[in-house]
């Protein structure tokens, strides 16, 4: 990515949240300089920009206050780029309705793949899945809702969902590769398994997705605070 941009990106690739800011950045032509961050031994600057979470994205613009929360880094992209590559559709009802699925994906969809992970016995598993099943369910539905009939949540064009949710896509099959699981099955949910299919081949995600050897490092280093199986 471009040096000396007035954006600068405090980030690591292997976080789906940061990728999920490349990925808007990208779809809006925005140069930005990309900061890594060592997740492990935290830098002054992350820690100096935020100081409340300690987690990366972190957004630098010009010498403005530091932005954090990937969320509301894009909503601030979306406002302060608004004629570069809309995120946020313009009618206030749909703009909310954006961010009650966006708070969804983050405090209830994607935590489940946590849990998942560090849920050591096999009903535990289970249960994790069967809710995973049914939260699937209801942004399959969300989706009919949104997309209308086509291709994206935003449409015929990528748009908010489509960069929240999509970030996710790949971690999401990493960790179904793992537990024999299939988030985006065709028969139980086939317009949100096309729309997984589509997203994901979308050259502003794609370049910025980790590669499967990053992913296993990650799963790799996060695996060795989990205890064995209990089957
Ligand atoms: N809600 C945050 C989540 C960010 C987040 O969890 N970042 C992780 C990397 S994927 C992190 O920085 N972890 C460091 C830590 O927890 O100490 C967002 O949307 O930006």
């Amino acid at each position: 990515m471009a040096k000396h941009s007035e954006i600068k990106l405090i980030g690591t690739p292997a976080s789906p949240f940061v990728n999920r800011v490349q990925f808007a950045l990208n779809l809006k032509s925005i140069n930005y300089e990309d900061i890594e961050e060592n997740l492990a031994c935290k830098s002054e600057l992350l820690l100096a920009s935020n100081p409340v979470y300690k987690k990366v994205p972190v957004l630098l613009h010009a010498d403005k206050p530091p932005i954090c929360e990937s969320q509301i880094i894009i909503d601030y992209l979306d406002e302060m780029k608004p004629d570069l590559y809309q995120l946020l559709p313009p009618v206030s009802l749909d703009r909310a309705n954006c961010r009650f699925w966006a708070t969804y994906i983050d405090t209830k969809f994607y935590p489940l793949y946590d849990e998942l992970r560090r849920t050591t016995n096999k009903a535990g598993k289970e249960a994790i899945k069967e809710q995973m099943i049914e939260s699937t369910q209801l942004l399959e539905e969300a989706f009919i809702k949104s997309s209308n009939g086509k291709t994206y949540f935003g449409g015929d064009e990528v748009r908010y969902l489509d960069v929240v949710l999509g970030c996710f896509i790949r971690w999401i099959k990493y960790s179904d590769e793992l537990h024999d699981f299939n988030t985006f099955d065709e028969v139980r949910i086939p317009k949100l398994a096309k729309w997984a299919k589509k997203v994901s081949s979308h050259e502003a995600l794609k370049s910025v997705t980790p590669g499967t050897e990053t992913l296993a490092n990650i799963f790799g280093l996060l695996n060795v605070y989990r205890p064995p199986y209990d089957q």
